[in-house]
């Protein structure tokens, strides 16, 4: 099948390279409280990895948080009336208005603050936890102007790549050739045509202090950067990859394994643009082959030698660039014999 897609070509105005900090984190000394905030109970698929990240996030950002959650499978699996599995104040929202809804929040915190309401030095965090489709497509604008007018807001986006609560339709962060409901492989089509956009590229682009990608399966580097993001003055946005049994179709023991395998191939990096510097924080000296997480995964079931070929220079590609941004080879080398 013959289907004309070009290789993409990420770009990032203005970033300063700066060299891995990976060594530089001090995991060692960074004790995550017992208290649990996101609590069990959910009704989140076996094996979701939303329950982590949600889990971890609030560890560290503590009880003085305010969750904003659009509509989304963090939101249908876990709040059905009367229960709720958020310990700490928590808004459903639309499914486009999460930036929104945020900004408001944060400006009337910062005038209760003013007139004495609340305690000047007490410091509320304001997350939006939403999915893909909740920030790269309909909540873009509410995003971008939240961007835009420097609301302290932390977003963590989790991106399980399509609109799964809703049945597995194609998002904005669908990759190339990924088959979903509404880009079925096909005798027309190899799946979605498509690239994933660049969100956290994205977001750097309106000269936010602290931007990153991160995996749950790199849970010390997800940890640190849920912390950097807290601490800075102004929004953050984390980009938090996020697997998905029903969307992507591996066998539910596989969720935190194809994680890895995304960071090992190269089709996850984890970085992060703090003040305009640009890092690699999970560095890989050699990269596996993409097949190896593609064949975990029901939803590339359809590809050919062709495609795949097609989707390794993709990733050759945008490592390059990354790397580039770095300042060093940080992800290494294609090892097309490496074992899965
Ligand atoms: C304006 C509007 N259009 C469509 C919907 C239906 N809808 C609710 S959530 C959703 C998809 C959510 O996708 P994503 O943000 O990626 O979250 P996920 O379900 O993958 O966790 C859709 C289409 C809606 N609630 N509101
Ligand atoms: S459909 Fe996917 S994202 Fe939604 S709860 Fe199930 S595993 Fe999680
Ligand atoms: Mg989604």
């Amino acid at each position: 099948m013959k289907v004309k897609v070009d290789v993409r070509g990420l770009q990032l105005p203005g970033a300063r390279p700066g060299a891995a900090v990976e060594a530089a984190y001090e995991f060692d000394n960074f004790a995550l409280p017992e208290q649990e905030l996101f609590l069990p109970g959910h009704g989140l698929c076996a094996s979701c990895t939303i329950g982590v990240i949600a889990r971890h996030m609030l560890k560290v950002l503590g009880p003085d948080t305010i969750v904003v959650n659009p509509t989304g499978c963090a939101e249908v699996s876990t709040v059905t009336y009367p229960r709720t599995n958020w310990a700490v104040p928590w808004i459903h929202v639309a499914f486009g208005n999460g930036g929104s809804v945020a900004s408001g929040i944060e400006a009337a915190i910062k005038v209760l603050k003013r007139r004495g309401a609340i305690d000047p030095n007490r410091k509320i965090n304001v997350v939006v936890f939403a999915g893909d489709g909740g920030t790269a497509d309909i909540g873009f604008q509410a995003l971008s102007g939240m961007l835009e007018r420097r609301h302290r807001v932390i977003y963590v986006m989790y991106d399980n790549e399509g609109y799964m609560n809703t049945g597995i339709q194609r998002s904005g962060t669908t990759p190339l050739f990924a088959s979903a409901t509404t880009s079925p492989a096909g005798r027309k089509i190899p799946g979605n045509l498509t690239h994933k956009k660049p969100m956290a590229l994205i977001a750097a682009a309106h000269g936010i202090p602290y931007v990153a990608t991160a995996n749950p399966a790199y849970l010390p580097d997800m940890l640190q950067k849920f912390k950097k993001a807290a601490e800075v003055d102004g929004p953050s946005f984390i980009h938090v990859i996020q697997s998905c049994q029903p969307g992507w179709r591996f066998e539910p023991k596989y969720a935190i394994k194809v994680l890895e395998l995304a960071t090992e191939t190269g089709y996850w990096v984890n970085y992060e643009i703090e003040d305009g510097v640009f890092r690699i924080t999970v560095p890989v000296p050699k990269r596996k082959p993409v097949e190896c997480f593609l064949k975990l995964q029901g939803r590339f079931r359809h590809l050919g030698k062709e495609e795949i070929a097609f989707l390794q220079k993709v990733i050759d590609e945008d490592v390059k660039r990354l790397n580039e941004m770095a300042g060093g080879e940080y992800i290494g080398p294609l090892d097309p014999e490496a074992a899965c």
